[in-house]
């Protein structure tokens, strides 16, 4: 129905000591301050036709008529949410823009597999509208594939959006009406620690848009709170199953490619 891309989230890689810049992880942003709290990363497709910026004490999502399938989010920087326990994480969506075209602000989790190339994998829910028809959206996809997706008429332009996860059960709740499975909209089993296989996952809230000009005001967020979580800070460098501890786990995979080489000419390896 609807063909797009969404960049969410960052790989693993950043080790970066983030409570050396604002001490613990902050369990919420209004994103009322003069510049966007350390505690995110920007990713943009094309900064010359959609941005993402904190003003006028929000986020807001602006793009040109040139922007093509492109999004501007912004992502945990560095921390993520340990799925060992359940969470429970929501933001407050506007989006005003109606128009032919598809365009959207996005709340979701997800992870990357590879930084270096578009293979993401998420799990988002959103407020958007084309053919003239605003709706709530929601998706899963790894990178460009689109895996499950829903639609729902919408009949506000602001939604505070939930997204909640029961770790034993390995099911996720979106919804536009609370936490929990009396509450959800979308009910998404088995992926996270399921297909997925993640200790972690990260968060995104951004826009997206085809085409469509987003003036100041029309496509926003504000107001993100982690209501209940187990955060972990960063990942130290010797935690290769990212799970934020450093233990047999790790040694095992380490243990499992000792000495393993993989320069290529495999001449260059140690004989
Ligand atoms: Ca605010
Ligand atoms: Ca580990």
């Amino acid at each position: 129905m609807r063909r797009r891309r969404v960049l969410l989230v960052a790989g693993g890689i950043f080790v970066m000591n983030l409570s050396a810049v604002f001490g613990s992880v902050p369990r919420f942003d209004n994103f009322d301050g003069d510049s966007l709290s350390p505690m995110w990363k920007v990713f943009l497709d094309d900064p010359r036709n959609i941005l993402i910026e904190q003003t006028h004490s929000r986020l807001e999502v602006t793009s040109t008529d040139l922007s093509d399938e492109v999004d501007a989010l912004v992502v945990s920087n560095a921390w993520s949410i340990c799925t060992s326990d359940d969470f429970k994480i929501k933001a407050d969506l506007y989006h005003s823009a109606v128009t032919n075209n598809w365009s959207e602000v996005y709340f979701g989790v997800g992870y990357r597999d590879d930084p270096l190339h578009y293979n993401e994998n998420y799990i988002e829910i959103a407020l958007g509208c084309d053919f003239h028809e605003p709706g709530y959206w929601y998706e899963r996809g790894a990178g460009d594939v689109e895996l499950d997706t829903d639609w729902i008429p919408r009949y506000s332009s602001d939604a505070t959006l939930y997204i909640s996860y029961d770790a034993s059960l390995d099911k996720l709740y979106l919804s536009s009406t609370g936490y929990g499975p009396q509450n959800a909209w979308k009910t998404v089993t088995g992926v996270i620690k399921g297909d997925w296989n993640r200790a972690t996952v990260k968060i995104g809230l951004g826009g997206y848009s085809e085409g469509v000009p987003l003036a100041s005001g029309q496509a926003r967020l504000d107001n993100f709170v982690i209501d209940e979580a187990t955060l972990c800070e960063v990942f130290l460098p010797a935690d290769v199953n990212e799970d934020c501890k450093v233990d047999l786990a790790d040694f095992a995979m380490i243990a499992e490619s000792w000495l393993a080489c993989n320069l290529d000419p495999q001449s260059a390896c140690p004989q």
